[in-house]
């Protein structure tokens, strides 16, 4: 026997050894049989060989034993991630690492039949920047699920949009986009937004300071003219959309604000947001001043914005605002007088701020400074309640004295971005310039790790350059502590070769065991968009309809719609026809829709089908449609019939034996 095959044994036996430990430790012999120890009489012989012949390592399998979900079995739990410049929004399983969906957000998607004619979706006529002109695109980073009782309730999912300033809201029951809420007052934000323990408010920090709602001034004015701006969208649970009437923003110094979390437990009703660019650098490269990089960087500190929104909303619902673009806006001058924002220094070109499970501390990250720095938010209200300011920035702002909040400082590498936590009192940082994950242990009694306090316990590498990580329920105060996800930027050497633009590397750890040395289980390669943020909810939590609940359903309005019906017909009025299309296996009704060019047709198509997966497609090539009907589904189609000629129509999925045969022909009549 070979050197290889001695090998390729011992790895079995690893194999067998993993399947069984879990449950058959402590055993007697005599005791009967445990499930695990029955897989071993059943493994099959092939294992061996083909752990040998794709020369799999231990950990290898060990990977692949702990990620692996049987066919018909489903995973644990449900990883929502961004898609940066895709616009989208990705579904992933975990333990699995599979893409199960994606999430039509911001651009047009045929096979979800977003923005090729159906009506039902924000895509169709969304305006920018109050103006109405159409964007087609969007830059994703931050996704937050709503919550009750700082818990991921399952319902609603919001993400931000970059580019634009703008936040969606899906609807958690069928995974659909149902609104745009397009800021008024500044072109871009970070697209980060964040809840506030029940979802009162979704928060949105801006990120490149402009003059605000859309007017012109000179980089020359860029201290008085220019201004920073946290937003408070206000959501309607009931309604499922944010309620824009009651929005409100505040006006802030020209810093450039960046991410921001809520305050939960006994820091519920406050937001803190971080900024950079408090030297409020203008950049110019090209006429000599040092490059925004050199600019934004000269200061030690930045300055943690501290918000207290329950004093904010209470302004608001004093009419103590004023209205600039139709959206509600409380003034930098207010929100000081008020007590409403408040300072505290930050080292050193900070990103991510992240309140700890227990909501009693505040964890910073200083991309340019290897520690994280942890504040006590009973020392911050303390520090305001004394009035213990070391002074106030140039626009008045009081600054809590670094010192006077500060907690403690844990040394952990190079270039930390964000944080996470889990259920065994430990912080997970993501190291952007060393490629790793840093463990610590928090100083909170909510959860308690083993070791000292405060203290840096290990680090996972990671491949490469990791921005955001998530953990299970990361973000709430009950986080479970199972998994975690590295999101790396840069994926090198990971993958095949696929051309000059590479995938993002998605890297599943294992966090659940205490003491151990964690390891990527796993690498998924992401490559159609990139994800900066995710957040991961037990599945279980969803509570998603198999098919719309009844047949004729607006998903828009997720109610029924009037224009249902069983029956196609076709209603003529002068110049405007009106198609009522019924679709089930394998027909449209009607067949034949004769027109003349130049006639308004409006389309309105059910799918009768109440058999979860029966999904019927619509299109029409000559048109630009395309439209995806699932069962229940009622969608509104509108167009005017400006093309002479002859379309067949026909139906996208393939849905049954007779699929082909569901068709059918749209007759546009020249006029002449
Ligand atoms: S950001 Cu991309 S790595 Cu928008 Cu949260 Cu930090
Ligand atoms: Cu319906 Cu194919």
């Amino acid at each position: 026997m070979n050197k290889g095959c001695l090998q390729c044994t011992d790895f079995l036996l690893l194999t067998i050894a993993l399947l069984m430990m879990p449950v058959s430790v402590g055993f007697a012999a005599d005791e009967p049989q445990s499930p695990a120890a029955g897989l071993q009489t059943k493994l099959p012989a092939d294992a061996a060989k083909v752990i040998h012949e794709r020369g799999l390592k231990p950990d290898d399998i060990l990977g692949a034993v702990s990620t692996f979900v049987p066919s018909g079995q489903y995973d644990d739990y449900m990883m929502f991630a961004s898609g940066g410049h895709s616009g989208q929004m990705f579904v992933i399983g975990l333990p699995s690492m599979r893409l199960l969906r994606t999430i039509a957000v911001f651009e047009a998607e045929s096979w979800q039949g977003y923005g090729f004619g159906v009506k039902e979706t924000p895509l169709m006529n969304a305006p920018i920047g109050g103006d109405s002109q159409k964007v087609g695109w969007a830059d994703t980073h931050h996704p937050a699920l709503s919550e009750t009782n700082g818990d991921y309730d399952g319902q609603f999912l919001f993400i931000g949009d970059k580019s634009h300033g703008r936040i969606a809201v899906i609807d958690l029951r069928d995974f659909e986009t149902k609104q745009f809420a397009d800021g008024t007052l500044m072109h871009n934000d970070h697209g980060g937004c964040f809840v506030t323990p029940n979802t009162e408010y979704i928060i949105e920090g801006a990120q490149y300071a402009e003059p605000l709602g859309g007017e012109y001034a000179p980089i020359s004015q860029y201290k008085e003219k220019y201004r920073g701006l946290a937003t408070f969208w206000k959501f309607d649970r009931q309604q499922g959309r944010i309620d824009i009437e009651n929005s409100f923003a505040i006006e802030l110094p020209p810093y450039w604000q960046d991410l921001a979390d809520a305050g939960k437990g006994p820091s519920e009703g406050w937001v803190f947001m971080n900024s950079f660019n408090t030297e409020m650098a203008t950049g110019g490269i090209e006429k000599g001043n040092p490059p925004f990089e050199a600019g934004t960087a000269q200061r030690d500190m930045d300055y943690l914005h501290v918000f207290n929104w329950k004093k904010a909303e209470a302004l608001i619902a004093a009419s103590k605002f004023e209205t600039k673009n139709g959206f509600k806006l409380i003034s930098l001058k207010t929100a000081i007088d008020e007590g409403v924002l408040f300072f505290i220094p930050e080292p050193k070109s900070p990103h991510g701020v992240d309140v700890t499970p227990s909501g009693k501390f505040m964890v910073v990250a200083g991309k340019l400074d290897p520690h994280v720095t942890i504040y006590s938010f009973d020392k911050m209200l303390k520090a305001i309640e004394a009035k213990d300011f070391e002074g106030n920035d140039e626009y008045g702002v009081p600054i809590i004295r670094f010192d006077a909040a500060m907690e403690a400082q844990v040394e952990l590498g190079l270039g930390p971005l964000h944080t996470q936590f889990d259920n065994q009192g430990y912080a997970y940082t993501s190291l952007f310039l060393e490629s790793a994950v840093a463990r610590w242990t928090l100083g909170d009694d909510k959860f308690q790790a083993p070791e000292k306090p405060w203290t840096l316990v290990g680090k996972v590498p990671v491949q490469f350059n990791i921005g955001h990580l998530a953990t299970t329920g990361g973000d709430t105060v009950n986080p479970e502590g199972k998994y975690l996800v590295a999101l790396n930027k840069w994926s090198v050497d990971r993958f095949s070769k696929l051309g000059p633009l590479l995938p993002q590397n998605l890297q599943l750890v294992d966090i659940g065991k205490t003491g151990d040395t964690l390891k990527v289980l796993y690498d998924m390669p992401m490559g159609s968009g990139e994800p900066h943020y995710a957040q991961i909810i037990k599945a279980d939590k969803l509570k998603t309809w198999d098919v719309y609940p009844e047949v004729g359903w607006n998903t828009l309005t997720q109610s029924k719609s009037d224009k249902a019906v069983m029956e196609g017909k076709i209603v003529r009025d002068g110049d405007n026809v009106e198609v009522y299309m019924p679709v089930i296996r394998s027909h449209f009704d009607p067949e034949h829709i004769e027109i003349k060019q130049g006639q308004h047709v409006t389309m309105h198509i059910t799918n009768l089908e109440r058999t979860i997966d029966a999904t019927h497609g619509f299109s029409i090539a000559g048109y630009n449609i395309a439209a995806s009907i699932e069962p229940g589904e009622t969608v509104t189609i509108e167009f005017t019939a400006d093309k002479p000629g002859v379309y067949p129509y026909y139906c996208l999925e393939f849905c049954s034996a007779l699929h082909l045969e569901m068709a059918g022909y749209l007759m546009v009549k020249p006029k002449k």
